[in-house]
């Protein structure tokens, strides 16, 4: 179990307030002028090197990532960062937190990660739905800017940085980085195609890097502390610690900072009172946010809880939000409401997921109900392979791989459905 001493977010809970002065007591903010002192390309070499990766959901590599920006931006073509705060994955939580209680944790990162990408500024993109998380964060740039820290000379270090927050609208598809580098320029939330990937063409066109609120977040204590340290938890590959949201029949639904990889059984007893009804009484679990497939609770158990971990088990870590079912659970109606929430999220540009994710739902009604025929189990199969991969965006995917999970796992309990519903087992002629 992670010690106390290693934890990043210090103020997880709110216990003590998020303001400038208590953020700057628990050692934000210091000497960040020599932190910077040390180059962009070396900060870019420590983050490649503690094996940070992508805290939003497709874990790419940090470092890598900031490197694909140009080293001389253009005059006429300024470099851009954007922070992911439109947290809208059915099951995370994380990110609100940060911002609630340690949004200077994420501002010094924002300023520390734009200077060693040589980003002119950084948008904040905050999902709609947080007010309150808004306005703490509006006030908390403004302590910045007020204490010298953002704007001119940011924090005496020399270098000109300004961030900006913009509040989404509700639209789950804004989280895709495409979509919200279109609608931050104004227009409707839609992907676009990659590539070019916004390194190369991003917000107006520019060399932008869009990052997840808790990939920057980290970034002032890796440098504090060393990429050693940071990479001294988890395993090859799957390195650091992590911000883990559990949810659902435990005991304690909370969010925690553990060590990458820690078991999802260790996870459960020590932070959440173990699960409700105890371990016999567990069904299976969606360990990534609703995008990733459900892993039944006999492969779950001792599963490291961390990128390779969880891929092994033909899911996924996601954004380490663990759902949480135990046997009282409708599991088909779940992952139906799931269908249900991509149909309804999808933008609608590409045909695959426009019909395909209205189709899959439908499908998935009929089988929660019992109405449907047992050969179109295979058929509904079938349709998220046609979907999967084949549309602009991850969203595609997404509504795919829960349904995968479903019948792989689960299709005994679909058939037994159809049956006692005097279903018909085949489709009529
Ligand atoms: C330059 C290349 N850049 C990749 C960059 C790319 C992006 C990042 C990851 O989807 C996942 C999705 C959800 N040159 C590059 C390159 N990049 N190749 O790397 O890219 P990608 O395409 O693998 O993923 P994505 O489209 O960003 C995100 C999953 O996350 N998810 C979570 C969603 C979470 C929320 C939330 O509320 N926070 O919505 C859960 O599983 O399914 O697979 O920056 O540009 N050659
Ligand atoms: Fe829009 Fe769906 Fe296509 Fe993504 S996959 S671009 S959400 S229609």
């Amino acid at each position: 179990m992670l010690a106390d001493k290693d934890r990043i977010f210090t103020n997880l809970y709110g216990f003590q307030p998020w303001n400038l002065k208590a953020a700057q007591a628990r050692g934000d903010w210091d000497k960040t002028k020599d932190l910077m002192k040390r180059g962009q390309d070396a900060i870019i070499e420590e983050v490649k090197a503690s094996g940070l990766r992508g805290r939003g959901g497709a874990g790419f590599p940090t470092g890598l990532k900031w490197s694909f920006m140009p080293k001389e931006p253009r005059e006429d073509r300024p470099s851009f960062l954007v922070i992911n705060a439109d947290e809208s994955e059915p099951g995370s939580c994380k990110d609100r937190e940060i911002i609630r209680h340690d949004p200077h944790k994420l501002i010094e990162g924002a300023l520390i990660a734009g200077y060693a990408m040589r980003a002119r500024a950084a948008y904040i993109y905050i999902r709609g739905e947080f007010i309150r998380e808004a306005e703490t964060l509006f006030a908390a740039v403004q302590e910045a800017y007020d204490a010298g820290l953002l704007g001119k000379n940011a924090a005496k270090s020399g270098y000109d940085f300004d961030v900006f927050v913009h509040r989404g609208a509700g639209a789950y598809i804004c989280g895709e980085e495409t979509a919200m580098i279109e609608s931050l320029e104004g227009k409707k939330g839609q992907p676009r195609l990659k590539p070019p990937f916004p390194a190369g063409a991003g917000l107006y066109g520019c060399p932008t890097t869009v990052n997840n609120v808790e990939s920057i977040a980290v970034v002032p204590t890796i440098l504090r502390r060393g990429a050693a340290w940071f990479a001294s938890f988890g395993r090859e590959n799957n390195k650091g610690t992590k911000l883990f949201q559990i949810s659902g029949h435990v005991e304690r639904p909370c969010v925690v900072e553990e060590e990458m990889g820690i078991s999802f059984r260790e996870l459960i007893e020590k932070h959440c009172g173990g699960i409700r009804g105890g371990w016999d009484n567990l069904l299976a679990v969606i360990p990534g946010g609703s995008s990733v497939p459900l892993v039944p609770a006999a492969e779950i158990m001792d599963a490291p809880m961390d990128f390779d971990g969880l891929k092994a088990l033909g899911s996924g870590l996601g954004t380490a939000a663990a759902i949480v079912m135990d046997k009282s659970t409708d599991v088909v109606q779940a992952i139906s409401r799931i269908s249900y929430f991509y149909k309804h999220e999808s933008c609608g540009q590409c045909t695959p997921c426009r019909e395909g994710t209205g189709w899959m739902w439908r499908v998935m009604e009929r089988l929660r109900t019992g109405d449907a025929t047992i050969d179109e189990i295979d058929t509904l199969f079938d349709v998220t392979k046609q979907v999967e991969g084949h549309t602009i965006c991850a969203l595609g995917d997404a509504a795919a791989w829960p349904i995968q999970g479903l019948i792989r796992h689960f299709r005994p309990e679909l058939e037994r459905r159809i049956r006692e519903n005097g279903g018909m087992m085949e489709a009529a002629e």
